[in-house]
């Protein structure tokens, strides 16, 4: 414990035992997370949260205790839903010196996070988990949530950002991104479709997780059978589409999200269907529409995802951590070459998942 930044943080909280380790974990983007580990054994996950990417840290951890409490009372196993550790005088964060907000929350233990699916079961698991949390907090009051990014997934506005970023041109980086730029402005109609619909009451809100990458699932180690979804920051009033969607584009992909070779990045219809078919097992009460737009919805994530990575791209990398100048590219090259694919692939999606509604 020889880094005061975390250590400081450490103290606040009632631990069991004295904190001995603490050290870097996982792979996020946005958040710092650690794993402290106590003399006793037991483990921590300790978060910083990136106070330039959320900016009403509290109204977001009172969505993240009502969430995980509402999800808690549904569960027998008590790893079925985070459990965040209060400090001594009983609040569940700290606001440390420099203004960062530190929560920590119980290890899960006996767990597995995959980057990317080891056999088609874990990912039909992880279509169970999204599908399930969705479930859970169906009879949760959706208008009580705030709104932690304000217009996350409202792709118009997220192409309204890039061309804010491509005017500004900061960087210079604008006179590079031609090609990704023309691929992305031919697409801005069909990539406002699902937004469109959601203004117009044509589809649910529903409380969505908008963030549902695989590595947020935790898996038992054992039977590989779901415990609990994390990464609850992002939790907000949205549409079925966006967590299937984002699903899809992070799992049924056949590369890494920051891949330089675009040849090797595709999407597995194989992967879709798995995921498709225990998306719909887990959330049965789907609208028609609502599975009607589950292949547009992984279109649009993926759109949306690569136009927030070009976007950063151009602004200089101020928003997602990179690990080198072009990685925000690499990043948004990758997602374009999968909108691609699924463009080829369109009309076998939209068939899986009709028939898979049938059944
Ligand atoms: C960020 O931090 P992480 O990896 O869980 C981002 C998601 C993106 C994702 C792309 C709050 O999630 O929206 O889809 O990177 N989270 C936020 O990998 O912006
Ligand atoms: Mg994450």
């Amino acid at each position: 414990m020889d880094n005061d930044f975390y250590a400081d943080a450490i103290r606040c909280f009632v631990t069991d035992g004295k904190p001995v380790s603490c050290v870097a974990h996982g792979c996020g983007h946005i958040n710092h997370t650690y794993l402290v580990t106590t003399d006793t054994g037991r483990r921590y996950i300790l978060q910083m949260l990136n106070g330039g990417v959320f900016h009403d840290p509290e109204g977001l951890m009172e969505n993240v205790v009502a969430i995980t409490r509402h999800i808690a009372a549904k569960c027998a196993d008590p790893r079925g839903s985070l459990h965040l550790n209060p400090t001594a005088d009983g609040r569940l964060y700290v606001r440390g010196e420099q203004g960062h907000i530190w929560r920590l929350f119980d290890y899960v233990e006996n767990s597995l996070c995959l980057q990317t699916p080891e056999t088609p079961e874990d990912f039909y698991q992880s279509a169970i988990a999204f599908g399930t949390f969705q479930r859970q907090l169906a009879d949760f009051p959706a208008e009580t949530l705030h709104e932690t990014i304000p217009d996350f997934h409202n792709t118009p506005v997220r192409y309204r950002q890039l061309r804010q970023a491509l005017a500004a041109d900061v960087c210079g980086r604008a006179k590079d991104v031609g090609p990704e730029v023309a691929f992305v402005m031919a697409r801005e109609a069909e990539a406002g479709r699902l937004h469109g619909m959601r203004m117009r009451g044509e589809l649910p809100t529903r409380v969505t997780h908008n963030d549902t990458k695989l590595n947020n699932v935790m898996l038992d180690a054992d039977t590989r059978k779901p415990l609990c979804v994390i990464d609850l920051d992002t939790v907000m009033p949205g549409l079925a589409a966006y967590d299937f969607g984002d699903s899809i584009r992070f799992g049924a992909a056949t590369a890494a999200e920051d891949e330089k070779d675009l040849d090797k990045m595709e999407m597995d219809l194989d992967a879709f269907e798995t995921y498709t078919r225990g998306f719909l097992e887990a959330c049965p009460d789907l609208t028609d529409l609502e599975r009607q737009t589950l292949p547009l919805g992984a279109k649009t994530m993926t759109l949306e995802c690569g136009v927030r990575f070009l976007t950063d791209y151009l602004a200089g990398d101020v928003y997602f951590d990179v690990h080198y100048p072009e990685h925000n590219l690499d990043r948004a090259r990758t997602q374009f070459k999968l909108v691609a694919d699924m463009e080829k692939k369109w009309d076998r999606m939209a068939a899986i998942v009709s028939r898979l509604s049938e059944t």
